[in-house]
């Protein structure tokens, strides 16, 4: 079977499954809320990442169902997250270009949150530069739909496309998500901390929150304290987990 027939047997199977990965305050080390990832629970190799299939899924034409079925489990998971814990911070989900485009984005998560009974509020969506640089005002306009319905929108590995602090004042958006590029030598490299240290700034005196991927030590979150920048994810604090494991490490941090 061709990679692209196992895909799409996947999806008619639900093979997918989400993992979390906490996203934490900077000041008070708690957990504040996490950013869900698709896997592929594939059923003779294991867990796939989705570097491994989300692009073919593009291109096939098979992102959209996918991204449905992400939707339901991630709404499933925060219906019973709250359920446990009541009230919890937002879950990040990623869109693809496709399904930020798509005129049925509304309806569809209308469907899905009544149906698990859960408000917008639960929920964020991360979008890339891209993704809203190409066509302006049909990216503002579907992002002034999904903030009029409740969701918020971030800008995900931001500093690696070509949109300005300046452009970004223009869209409706809540946070940036500094790419783990610019994190990853921080301290030791003056420059990518230059970078951090100014986006941060910027990023503050426009009334973004900010969130820096990719933290794998103690240096860097102290970098990230000393510039009050809001959050941040990495493996310092957890990789992305389970759910269950995901509740397990919310109950015995927060
Ligand atoms: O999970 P990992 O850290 O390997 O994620 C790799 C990439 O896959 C990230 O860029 C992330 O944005 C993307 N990704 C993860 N889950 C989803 C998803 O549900 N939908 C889409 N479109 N992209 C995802
Ligand atoms: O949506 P995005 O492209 O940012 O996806 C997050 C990706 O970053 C996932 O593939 C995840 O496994 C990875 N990741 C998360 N935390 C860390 C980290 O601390 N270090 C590194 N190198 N990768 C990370
Ligand atoms: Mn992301
Ligand atoms: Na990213």
């Amino acid at each position: 079977l061709s990679f692209e027939a196992q895909l799409r047997r996947a999806l008619e199977n639900r093979e997918f499954v989400v993992f979390y990965q906490p996203k934490v305050s900077v000041l008070s080390g708690k957990i504040v809320g996490a950013e869900a990832l698709i896997r592929w629970n594939h059923p003779e190799n294991g867990i796939v990442l989705p570097t491994q299939f989300i692009g073919l899924a593009e291109e096939a034409g098979m992102i959209g169902k996918m991204g449905l079925q992400v939707l339901d489990i991630v709404c499933r998971d925060i219906a019973q997250m709250e359920m446990a814990y009541g009230a919890f911070g937002r879950v990040a989900i990623n869109l693809s270009g496709a399904q930020f485009n798509d005129p049925f984005l509304l309806d569809e998560l209308q469907k899905v949150t009544e149906f698990w009974k859960i408000t917008p509020e639960s929920i964020e969506f991360e979008i890339t530069e891209s993704m809203v640089m190409n066509n302006h005002e049909q990216a503002i306009a579907h992002m002034d739909g999904l903030n009029a319905a409740g969701y918020t929108l971030s800008i995900d590995d931001f500093g690696t496309g070509y949109s300005s602090l300046a452009y970004l004042k223009r869209f409706p958006v809540n946070s940036l998500k500094i790419d783990r590029s610019f994190i990853q030598d921080m301290p030791a490299d003056a420059n990518d901390t230059a970078i951090v240290l100014a986006i941060v700034a910027m990023a503050k005196t426009l009334g973004l929150k900010v969130v820096a991927e990719g933290v794998e030590n103690v240096t860097q979150l102290d970098t990230l304290m000393s510039c009050s920048c809001d959050e941040y994810q990495g493996f310092y604090f957890s990789k992305a987990l389970p759910f269950e494991e995901f509740m397990v490490l919310l109950e015995s941090t927060n």
